[in-house]
């Protein structure tokens, strides 16, 4: 905090709303923000923010922000005091894990939980204290996929590729829309510049995608795509690369196994077989296999399009095997790794990843300490052992976010005791009979473990608290120390009892690959918290460098390019691509999301200036299925799928496929008992009231968004 004038100051920070990791020049006096706009001197960003960040004084300032815990009572909620609430959440969970046991205790964590290092430091122990195997999280909606990949490809599930943006010639884009996301699994502050640089170093990127997408649209070419089958698109690449020996391992020989395994798995797909199904052209296919095979500086990237759909699993191993094979892995331009100050690779080799234990209902396997999401609402609702009782929320919207999402709103009810560490009374915290409300934004300190690690170069800043907490409110983590106390069955350790965020990042960084215990050499000049902090801007730690085989994590030191689960499932494929026959009936058609720069998923429509405008929960549909149907700009339709319906305004456009209609997911403030202030044109509707919760990947267990069947009722 530089004083710039006498009662003005300068502060520099990292916005942590989304994945892009903006820094942001504050100017401000002591109580108020007066001014943000991107800081043109953060090595990571370089300028770049969006109107999410611009509103972070305004998020600061949300009269709706809850700021005392607040207790469920006949006549609605009341504060109460942290020691009381603290008491009433660890007696109430006690109690009830005495009676049923510790799965009796459901728990979620939402989005904004990896977003805030304070919370994901100390979010481990609190899990353990808890003891549960009915714990879920955004993952599983989300990019498990890509974890799940990354797992049995390279022995750990953070190990994931990123694609090169910054070096690269040639980028196919497939199921992301980072001009919207501004870039996820791929932390790129600016990504639109990043992009338009490729073309202007002679590059190109392709966008493959059932609507033309804001990133679509400054694309050198645009493909549409019938949703939920970019793996059939996917294997008939490999088809092509393999047929045409194409491969190319030089680079991986020595350190991977598997690849007689994956000569003859795309066979059957060649770009004719798959070009129905897809909607893609054969010659289209072959045109893009061709350039992407002949450009040194290549990359395929997949995100959420690929991840939320019934293959996703596949989808994401299928990415990162073409890279890999075609000698563009690893490699500048390619699908690299980062090189992180606080390494999130640990180094637990061997252990069984997934399946330790089964979902009660439907039998879904845990990965990594999780189930699957999707099966959260039937743990509520189907009595016997194991049956969860009580619920623990942390950052998380459900109602709004999860598959189903209005049987939850029901099964909630029926909970013997709910909590929710939450800033706002929403959707979900409605039902809790406890709400801890954190500081968020400019009241927490923030480093970005998570992010850099996904990022497209190597970067280290801290942000401090630019304002202390008001009103005696409580970090994240400080509320998961107090439950953790309250719930764990062991004596805590003394590190743990004295730790904060500051001091376990302090160990981190001096424990990581550029701190003082990395080499001799940098016994006295590696990279300290003090030294970072003394870098305002952020400190630029180089571009991504070749990482492998030193990353690997697998038992043998190999990537292993055919793993045995993705093989099942490739039979389970199989049959599907037999089987398929897709006879929509005239008003059927395919449904997909879409994100808006305006917005964060479920959570930031409570900031006037960011929904004003018009209304954009709004059902997009073709022109030409719009006239067949009779549908008019702005009429309000019912779309109706197996498990729900909403009603919503049609959004006539030329810029989506033909059969595929889009809805935007993080709406429906309709709710009652809420305190948003969303007005009623822009509460929308929820899409998840839609989504089917047995719409899953096999494979993962991950939510398939992506293309559920809905009709279209004038
Ligand atoms: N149909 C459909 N569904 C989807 C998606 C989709 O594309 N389509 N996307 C999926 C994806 S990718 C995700 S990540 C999930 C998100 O699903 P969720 O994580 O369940 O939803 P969010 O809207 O991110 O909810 C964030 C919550 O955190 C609170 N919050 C914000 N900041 C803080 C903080 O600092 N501390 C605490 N304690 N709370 C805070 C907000 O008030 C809000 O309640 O939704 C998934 N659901
Ligand atoms: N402004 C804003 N930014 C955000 C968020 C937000 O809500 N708002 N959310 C953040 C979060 S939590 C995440 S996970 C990231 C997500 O970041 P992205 O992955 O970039 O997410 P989307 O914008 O949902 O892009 C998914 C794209 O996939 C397309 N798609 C849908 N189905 C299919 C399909 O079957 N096949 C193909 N090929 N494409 C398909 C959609 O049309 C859409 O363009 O964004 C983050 N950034
Ligand atoms: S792009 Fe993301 S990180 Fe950058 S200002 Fe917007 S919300 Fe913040
Ligand atoms: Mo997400």
């Amino acid at each position: 905090m530089n004083p710039s004038s006498t009662n003005t100051y300068t502060h520099y920070r990292v916005c942590n709303f989304c994945e892009a990791m903006c820094g942001l020049e504050i100017t401000h006096d002591k109580k108020q923000v007066l001014s943000i706009k991107g800081d043109e001197k953060d090595p990571f960003s370089k300028g770049s923010i969006c109107p999410k960040g611009a509103i972070m004084g305004d998020m600061y300032n949300d009269p709706d922000r809850l700021r005392k815990p607040l207790k469920k009572t006949n006549k609605g909620f009341v504060e109460i005091e942290w020691e009381e609430a603290f008491d009433i959440v660890g007696n109430r969970l006690n109690s009830i894990r005495t009676q049923y046991g510790n799965d009796a205790v459901g728990l979620y964590f939402g989005n904004p939980t990896v977003h805030n290092y304070g919370a994901l430091l100390y979010v481990a122990d609190f899990k353990k204290a808890v003891r549960s195997k009915n714990n879920y999280s955004a993952t599983s909606m989300d990019q498990l996929p890509h974890h799940f990949a990354s797992q049995f490809m390279f022995g750990n599930g953070m190990i994931i590729p990123i694609p090169d943006i910054n070096r690269t010639d040639y980028m196919i884009i497939i199921g992301a829309n980072p001009s919207a996301s501004n870039g996820s699994i791929m932390s790129a502050g600016g990504v639109q510049k990043r992009l338009r640089d490729i073309q202007q170093r002679g590059g190109k990127y392709i966008v493959i995608d059932p609507r033309i997408t804001e990133t679509a649209k400054s694309a050198d070419e645009h493909l549409f795509i019938q949703p939920d089958t970019d793996v059939y698109f996917l294997l008939a690449m490999l088809h092509i690369i393999i047929q045409e020996k194409k491969t190319n391992l030089k680079h991986v020989e020595k350190y991977s196994a598997g690849f007689e395994e994956i000569q003859s798995i795309a066979t059957a797909y060649t770009p004719e077989n798959v070009s129905q199904i897809t909607g893609i052209k054969a010659d289209d296919i072959r045109k893009i296999t061709e350039e992407y095979l002949n450009t040194e500086k290549a990359v395929l990237y997949g995100r959420m399009g690929v991840s939320t759909q019934s293959h996703g699993g596949l989808c994401n191993w299928l990415i990162n095997l073409i890279n890999i094979i075609t000698g563009h892995f690893d490699k500048p331009g390619g699908a690299m790794f980062t090189n992180p100050a606080v390494p999130v690779v640990r180094n637990i080799k061997g252990r069984k990843p997934y399946g330790r234990w089964k979902s009660r209902v439907r039998n879904l396997p845990e990965f990594q300490g999780e189930l699957p999401v999707a099966a959260m609402v039937e743990e509520m609702e189907t009595e016997g052992k194991g049956q969860i009782k009580a619920l623990v929320t942390h950052a998380g919207n459900p109602v709004l976010s999860s598959p189903n999402g209005h049987r939850l709103d029901t099964a909630l009810d029926g909970l013997e005791f709910m909590v929710s560490i939450d800033i706002y009374l929403n959707e979900t915290t409605k039902h809790a009979d406890i709400i801890l409300p954190p500081t968020t934004g400019l009241e927490v300190d923030h480093y970005d473990i998570i992010f850099n690690s996904f990022a497209v170069s190597n970067t280290a800043k801290f942000s401090e608290a630019l304002f202390p907490a008001q009103y005696g409110q409580l970090h994240d983590w400080q509320i998961f120390k107090a439950l953790t106390k309250r719930l764990s069955k062991k004596k805590l350790p003394w590190l743990y009892r004295v730790s904060t965020p500051k001091l376990l990042l302090k160990l981190a960084l001096l424990n990581g690959p550029y701190g003082n215990l990395s080499s001799i050499k940098r016994l006295f000049t590696g990279l300290t918290l003090r030294k970072i902090k003394k870098s305002v801007h952020g400190v630029d730690l180089g571009p991504l460098v070749p990482m492998f085989p030193k990353l690997l994590r697998t038992k043998d030191q190999k990537i292993h390019l055919a793993p045995q689960p993705f093989l099942d499932q490739l039979e389970v494929l199989h049959t599907r691509f037999k089987e398929e026959k897709d006879k929509l009936l005239d008003n059927e058609f395919r449904l997909i999301g879409r994100r808006h720069l305006r917005s964060n998923n479920t959570w930031m429509h409570n900031v006037e200036k960011l929904v004003s405008g018009k209304n954009r929960c709004t059902v997009m549909i073709n022109t030409i299925d719009a006239e067949r149907l009779g549908l008019k700009n702005e009429e309000e339709v019912v779309v109706k799928s197996r498990v729900g319906e909403v009603k919503i305004p049609v959004e006539v456009t030329k810029n989506i496929m033909s059969g595929v209609v889009s809805i935007p997911h993080g709406f429906g403030h309709h709710k009652k008992g809420t305190k948003l202030k969303v007005a009623e044109a822009h509460a929308g509707v929820s899409v998840n009231d839609l989504s089917d919760h047995d719409r899953i990947d096999t494979l993962t267990g991950n939510a398939a968004f992506s293309g559920q069947v809905v009709q279209i009722i004038k």
